[in-house]
C-alpha cells in the first residue's frame, strides 16, 4: 500500500503554518466523523496550536459526547470569528458539512481530508485515499509523519473512528495497516472493551423498539438476495429512537443469509428520502447511489432523493432491474 506521502506533508504543513483553525465533518456525522475531527483537533493542540474550533450542524450522537473534545464542538450558528485554515474530514464536498459549508471556503487554506472513493473533491489542499478504512487512520498516519506524541485522549478518538467504520474489524476495508494502527493506538493504554461497550455493544431501548419495528417489515426479492425495509419518521416518534439509533440497522438486513445488497429507505425533511446501501456482490453501491447523486464506498453507500419514499423505493428498485438484471 503506498501511502501518499506528499499530501501527508503538504497537510502537515499547512497544519504548522496556520493559526487559526475550523474542523468540522459531515452531517448525520457518525463515530470516524466525529473521532476523526476530534483527532484533528488534538493533533492541532499537539502542534501548539490554541485557537481551534471544531463544529457539526448536528448534535453529536449520545454515545460518542464522551469522546475527550466532543464537548467543544459548537454549532455554526456559535461561530462569530474568521480562520485561516478550514479542515473538512470524512468528507470531501463543502456542502456534506451541511450548514457549516459557507465557513470552509472563507478560510485562506481549505483542506479537505477523506477516505471516501470521489471523482473530485473539494479545498485548497486535497489528502484523499479510499485505501484507508475510515479517516482516522488518516490521522494517524498525520500523527507518525509529525512526531507529535499520539495522546490516550487522541487514541480514544482515533480507535473510535476505525472500530465503527470498520464494524469492529469486520468489514471488507479492514486492512493490515488497520490492525497495526490499532496496536499503536492500543500502545497509549487505551481501553478498548469500554470503547466497544460505548460504541458498539450498547442498544438503547428507542433503538430496540424501532429495530423490533423494522426487521418486521423487512421485504425480499430477487430471490431473496435483496432485502430491503422502510423506516418513516413516525417510526422514531412513536418507538423513542433517535435519528442516530438507524445508523447500523441495515446490517441486520445485509447479515441474513443469502442477501447480497441491503437497503434501507428512510423518510427524510421536506419530501426526500435517504437510502442507504450495502452490497456483498460484484455491485458497486457507490456507483448505484452515484446514479441518484450520493456516493460512499463500494460496499456501503447512500444517497439522498428527492422523492417520497414509495416513490425513492420505486426509483431504486427500477435502477436495479434496468442496470443490474435483478428481479426485484
Ligand atoms: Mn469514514
Amino acid at each position: 500500500m503506498t501511502i501518499k506521502t506528499n499530501e501527508i506533508d503538504r497537510v502537515l504543513d499547512t497544519f504548522r503554518a496556520g493559526s487559526r483553525f475550523l474542523i468540522t465533518s459531515h452531517v448525520s456525522p457518525d463515530g470516524d466523523a466525529v473521532g476523526s475531527l476530534l483527532g484533528i483537533a488534538h493533533l492541532l493542540r499537539g502542534l501548539g496550536k490554541t485557537d481551534i474550533t471544531c463544529v457539526l450542524e448536528d448534535d453529536v450522537p449520545r454515545i460518542y459526547t464522551w469522546l475527550p473534545g466532543a464537548d467543544k464542538i459548537v454549532k455554526q450558528d456559535a461561530v462569530t470569528k474568521t480562520f485561516d485554515t478550514s479542515v473538512l474530514i470524512d468528507a470531501h464536498s463543502a456542502d456534506r458539512s451541511g450548514k457549516v459549508a459557507p465557513l470552509l471556503p472563507k478560510a485562506n487554506t481549505f483542506v479537505v481530508i477523506d477516505h471516501h472513493l470521489v471523482e473530485k473533491a473539494d479545498g485548497d489542499l486535497k489528502w484523499v485515499d479510499p485505501t484507508y478504512a475510515a479517516a482516522g487512520e488518516m490521522v494517524y498516519d498525520l500523527y507518525v509523519k509529525s512526531g507529535v506524541p499520539l495522546t490516550r485522549e487522541a487514541a480514544e478518538c482515533i480507535y473510535t473512528a476505525q472500530t465503527t467504520d470498520t464494524g469492529s474489524f469486520r468489514y471488507s476495508n479492514t486492512n493490515p495497516r488497520s490492525h497495526r494502527i490499532a496496536a499503536g493506538l492500543m500502545e497509549t493504554g487505551i481501553n478498548i472493551r469500554a470503547i466497544t461497550e460505548r460504541v458498539i455493544d450498547t442498544m438503547s431501548r428507542g433503538k430496540y423498539n424501532l429495530l423490533q419495528r423494522v426487521l418486521g417489515r423487512i421485504q425480499f426479492g430477487a430471490n431473496a438476495t435483496v432485502a430491503y425495509a422502510d423506516i418513516y419518521a413516525k417510526d422514531l416518534a412513536e418507538t423513542g429512537a433517535l435519528g442516530e439509533d438507524t445508523d447500523g440497522l441495515i446490517n441486520y438486513l445485509r447479515n441474513i443469509e443469502g442477501v447480497r445488497v441491503a437497503m434501507i429507505f428512510r423518510e427524510a425533511k421536506d419530501g426526500k428520502t435517504k437510502v442507504s446501501f450495502r452490497t456483498q456482490a460484484e455491485l458497486n453501491a457507490a456507483d448505484i447511489c452515484r446514479a441518484f447523486g450520493g456516493g460512499g464506498h463500494a460496499v456501503a453507500a447512500g444517497a439522498t432523493i428527492d422523492a417520497p419514499i414509495d416513490e425513492a423505493r420505486e426509483q431504486v428498485l427500477a435502477h436495479l432491474r434496468n442496470h443490474s438484471g435483478l428481479d426485484v
